[in-house]
C-alpha cells in the first residue's frame, strides 16, 4: 500500500469535511456524551459513543475523502483540563485514532488507499499572550502527539493555528514524540487567517511562512475562519512562495448568525467550484472541508479534484526571518538589511540604564524607535555584568515579540539564554551567535537549538586562535564552520549568515591598519565561494574610539566597500547611516584612505 507521501506526490488528496457539523446532525443527548458535565465534549465520545464517530468517518469516506481525521482536535490535558479529563489526554487521542484507523482500512484498496489525520487543535491558550508556558504545551501535545501515533495515524495535522508561538510548541512536542518513538509520521500544519487577513494575533500569512518552513513539516497551509473565496489571495501568497505542497480547508463560507447558531451557506457546487480553482490556477494540493461542510460538500469536491495530479508550481522562495506579524528578507534591493544595534546593554548608555531600572516599557519604546530609524529587524541583547541574562532577556523578548514588529535577532553567548528566548518568539529568529572559539563546543549547544526551533544563525569568524584577521583566515574558518552546520546539523546554508567582523580602525593600532579591507574582502571570498550563505556585519565596530561625527563618516563609508563587496546586512544605528553623496568630498576620501590603509599620519592628524 502507498505511503501518505507517496500520494502527496502523485495526487491531490482530499480530506474529509467537519466533524462537529457531523456530531451536531445527528442530535445527540448528553447521555451520549457520557454525562451533563461532558456535554458538548465531542472528544469524550470515543468513549461513550464510539459509534457517532465512526459513523462520521464512514460517511466522509463513502464521499471520497483519501483522508479522515481523527475525533481529537481539543484531546490534549490543556483542553481537557475544563472537563476535569486533564488525564485522559493519552487514552482518548490513542481511541481516537484507533477507531479511525479501523474504518479507514475497511475502506482501503491498493488502488484508494485511505489515511487518518491525528487532529491537534490550537487548545484554548494562546501562548504569545502569556496563557501558557512554551514548554508546557509542548508537553501536553507531546503527549496527544504519542496517543494520535500509536492508535494508527499516519499524518499529524495541526491545525486552527492562531498564534504562531503555539504551532511551534505543538512542533517541538511532536519532534520530541518522535524523537522517543524513534519514528515519523508525515506532519501538516495549518493556520487560521481571520476575516481581517491575518491570524487572531495579527500575523500575515506571509510571516507564518517563514516562522514553520525552517521545520521538518511537510505541508503547509490554512483552514476554518472563512470560506475559500476569503482565503484566496493567502492561497494565491503560499502557493507561489512555500516550498512545501500547500494544504487548504475552508470553512462553508463565513459563519452567520441564525437564531443563535452559526449557519454555513456555501453550497457544495461552489465550494468544489472554488477549490478545482485553487488546485488548477494555484497549485493547491490538499483539500478538505471544515466548519459547515458536510457529507455532500466532500463528495463534489472528491469528484472535481480528487482524480487530478499536483500542478507544478513555479515557486520564488526568499529566505527570510520574522516577526510575529510580519516577515523580512534576509537579503534586498538595495541592500543592506539594517539592523538596530541599540537594544544592546553593551550597546547603548540609554538601554543599559533603563535594564538597571528594569524599565521594560522603556525598552520597548527603545525597539519601537528602531521601527523608526528604519531598521528591518532587532538585535537584543541583555548581558550585563551582575544581572540575571535570563531572566532579563524573558523580560524583554516576550515584550517585544507582540509590541514591536520586527524579527528579533538575540545577541547572547548562552546557550540556556538564546533557549528560553526561542521559547518566547512566535516568529522566525536569528540567533547570533556561534563560532569556533572553544572548538566547536557553542556550536554543538546552539545549533541543535536553531534546528529545533527553527531559527537562522550569525557564525562569527572566530577560531581556537582567535579572532581571524587575514581574509583567507576568515574564508577558512566559514568553511569548517558551514561544514559543521551543514553536514552535521542539516542546518540549510541559506539559514547561515557569516560575520567576518573588525577590529576598529581608531585605536591607531600598527597591527589593525588592514583590519577593514580584510574583512571587505573575506566578504567577497565568502559570498564567492559559499554562495547560498548570507553575509552580516557590526558596522559601528570599525569605528570605537573616534569622535562622533568620525564615526558616522567612517561607519558609512566602511558600510559602502562592504556592500559592493557582496555584504546583505548591517547591525547599525540606522538612523545615523549616511549615503555617500551626504559626506562631504573630504571625510569620504578620509575614510577610504584609513579602510584601504592609504593614510599617512600626518592627514589623519590634522
Ligand atoms: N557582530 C555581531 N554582533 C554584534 C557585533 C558584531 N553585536 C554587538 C555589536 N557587534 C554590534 N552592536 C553595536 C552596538 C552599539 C555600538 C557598536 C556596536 C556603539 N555604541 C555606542 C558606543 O559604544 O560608543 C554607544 C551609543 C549610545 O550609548 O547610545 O558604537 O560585530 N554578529
Amino acid at each position: 500500500m502507498k505511503s501518505f507521501l507517496e500520494v502527496l506526490k502523485e495526487k491531490i488528496i482530499v480530506f474529509d469535511g467537519a466533524t462537529g457539523t457531523h456530531l451536531q446532525g445527528q442530535n445527540l443527548t448528553a447521555d451520549d456524551f457520557g454525562g451533563e458535565y461532558l456535554n458538548g465534549c465531542n472528544e469524550y465520545l470515543v468513549i461513550s459513543k464510539p459509534s457517532a464517530v465512526e459513523l462520521v468517518h464512514k460517511d466522509y469516506l463513502e464521499a471520497g475523502a483519501d483522508v479522515i481525521e481523527t475525533d481529537s482536535f481539543g484531546s490534549m490535558s490543556i483542553v481537557l483540563a475544563e472537563y476535569n479529563l486533564a488525564d485522559r489526554a493519552y487514552e482518548l487521542s490513542f481511541k481516537a485514532a484507533q477507531i479511525a484507523k479501523r474504518v479507514a482500512n475497511d475502506f482501503s484498496t491498493p488502488d484508494k488507499p485511505r489515511f487518518v489525520a491525528g487532529s491537534m487543535g490550537p487548545t484554548t491558550k494562546l501562548p504569545s499572550l502569556g496563557h501558557i508556558k512554551f514548554k508546557d504545551m509542548a508537553k501536553s501535545y507531546q503527549e496527544q502527539a504519542r496517543g494520535l501515533v500509536e492508535g494508527g495515524a499516519d499524518v499529524l495535522c495541526v491545525e486552527t493555528c492562531q498564534d504562531i508561538l503555539q504551532t511551534k510548541a505543538a512542533l517541538y512536542g511532536i519532534v520530541e514524540c518522535f524523537e522517543e518513538a524513534r519514528r515519523r509520521v508525515p506532519i501538516i500544519t495549518s493556520v487560521t487567517v481571520e476575516a481581517m487577513g491575518t491570524l487572531l494575533l495579527g500575523t500575515e500569512i506571509s510571516a507564518a511562512l517563514t516562522s514553520l518552513e525552517p521545520y521538518d513539516v511537510d505541508v503547509i497551509g490554512m483552514n476554518c475562519a472563512t470560506g475559500p473565496a476569503e482565503m484566496s489571495e493567502h492561497v494565491r501568497v503560499l502557493c507561489s512562495s512555500s516550498p512545501k505542497p500547500v494544504f487548504v480547508m475552508p470553512n462553508a463560507g463565513i459563519p452567520e448568525n441564525v437564531g443563535g447558531h452559526a449557519h454555513y451557506k456555501l453550497t457544495p457546487a461552489e465550494l468544489a467550484q472554488y477549490m478545482t480553482h485553487f488546485v488548477k490556477d494555484l497549485g493547491v494540493s490538499v483539500v478538505g472541508g471544515c466548519c459547515g461542510t458536510t457529507k455532500e460538500h466532500i463528495r463534489q469536491l472528491a469528484n472535481a479534484v480528487g482524480g487530478l495530479a499536483p500542478k507544478h508550481r513555479e515557486i520564488d522562495f526568499v529566505p527570510s526571518a520574522s516577526s510575529l506579524y510580519q516577515t523580512a528578507s534576509l537579503s534586498i534591493n538595495p541592500p543592506p538589511v539594517l539592523i538596530g544595534e541599540r537594544t544592546n546593554a553593551n550597546g547603548s548608555k540609554l538601554f543599559k540604564d533603563l535594564l538597571a531600572k528594569e524599565d521594560w516599557e522603556g525598552i520597548v519604546a527603545m525597539g519601537r524607535d528602531a521601527v523608526k530609524d528604519g531598521a528591518h529587524m532587532a538585535d537584543v541583547c541583555a548581558a550585563y555584568v551582575g544581572r540575571n541574562e535570563v531572566q532579563d532577556m524573558r523580560e524583554i523578548i516576550y515584550r517585544f515579540n507582540t509590541q514591536v514588529q520586527l524579527p528579533i535577532v538575540i545577541d547572547s553567548t548562552e546557550a540556556n539564554v538564546i533557549e528560553e528566548s526561542l521559547q518566547l518568539i512566535g516568529g522566525k529568529a536569528i540567533i547570533n551567535s556561534i563560532n569556533l572559539e572553544d572548538g566547536e563546543k557553542r556550536i554543538d549547544d546552539v545549533v541543535p537549538l536553531c534546528k529545533k526551533y527553527g531559527a537562522a544563525v550569525i557564525a562569527l569568524t572566530i577560531d581556537e586562535q582567535g579572532m581571524a584577521k587575514t581574509a583567507e583566515k576568515k574564508l577558512a574558518i566559514a568553511k569548517r564552520i558551514f561544514d559543521l552546520c551543514v553536514n552535521k546539523y542539516k542546518m540549510r546554508p541559506h539559514d547561515l549568515i557569516f560575520d567576518t567582523l573588525t577590529f576598529t580602525l581608531g585605536s591607531g593600532d600598527e597591527e589593525f591598519r588592514r583590519a577593514g579591507m580584510e574583512t571587505i574582502e573575506a566578504i567577497r571570498l565568502i559570498k564567492k565561494e559559499l554562495p547560498a550563505v548570507k553575509t552580516i556585519l557590526g558596522v559601528s565596530n570599525i569605528s570605537f574610539g573616534l569622535s562622533a561625527h568620525m564615526r558616522h563618516v567612517l561607519n558609512s563609508v566602511f558600510l559602502h566597500y562592504a556592500i559592493e563587496a557582496g555584504l546583505d546586512m548591517a547591525i547599525v544605528h540606522a538612523s545615523k547611516i549616511m549615503p555617500l553623496y551626504k559626506i562631504d568630498e573630504k571625510g569620504r576620501e578620509l575614510a577610504r584612505q584609513l579602510i584601504f590603509d592609504e593614510r599617512r599620519y600626518e592627514e589623519v592628524a590634522a
